[in-house]
């Protein structure tokens, strides 16, 4: 396994890393899940900085990602990417949760972040099965891994047991 890559069980708002990334909505304002607890923890300044980018750009689309600053939560950044809603698997769904992943990293890597933790993306809300996105994403990180030396460590943060449990399976297979 690429050792730069780690799992833990935990509340990503909580997470002292340069980036967290938000499964957020392509509205960018905000909602339930992960994305509704980054923006309670962090504060309104995280969702002033998305208004700009809306103002700016409009909506993010699907597989796309954005950057604001963090807040008040420890890590210094967050990146919003927009995952899949999964219809069953013929929408293209596995090339865009792929495309959040490498957006996210891209991002990332453009602020000099080091460190980075990723909720599991789509797998709530989204309705994405888990264990297909743990493939994808675990896939995704460790490919882009390989040209990238910048990133020095990527943690899976996994909130629910299940997908922790998925991930350890995951990895441990590799
Ligand atoms: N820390 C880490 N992971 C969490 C946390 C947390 N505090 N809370 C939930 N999760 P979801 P989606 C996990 O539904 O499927 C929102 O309303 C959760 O267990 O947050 O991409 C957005 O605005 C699950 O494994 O995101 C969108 O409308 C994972 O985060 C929509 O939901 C993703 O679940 C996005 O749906």
């Amino acid at each position: 396994m690429e050792e730069r890559m780690r799992i833990i069980q935990g509340d990503i708002t909580q997470i002292t890393v340069d980036v967290i990334v938000n499964a957020a909505n392509s509205s960018l304002l905000g909602g339930g899940g992960v994305d509704g607890a980054i923006h309670r923890a962090g504060g309104e300044d995280i969702l002033a900085e998305c208004r700009m980018i809306r103002a700016k750009q409009g909506s993010c689309a699907t597989g796309e990602a954005v950057i604001t600053t963090a807040g008040r939560l420890p890590a210094k950044y967050v990146i919003h990417t927009v995952g899949p809603v999964w219809n069953g698997g013929s929408k293209n769904e596995e090339q865009l949760l792929e495309s959040c992943y490498n957006n996210s990293l891209l991002l990332a890597v453009k602020h000099n972040c080091e460190t980075i933790a990723f909720p599991n993306i789509s797998t709530g809300i989204y309705g994405y099965p888990k264990e297909l996105a743990a493939k994808v994403a675990i896939r995704t990180v460790e490919s882009f891994l390989q040209t990238n030396k910048g990133i020095k460590e990527v943690v899976f943060v996994c909130y629910d047991f299940e997908n922790f449990s998925v991930y350890k399976k995951e990895l441990k297979e590799m």
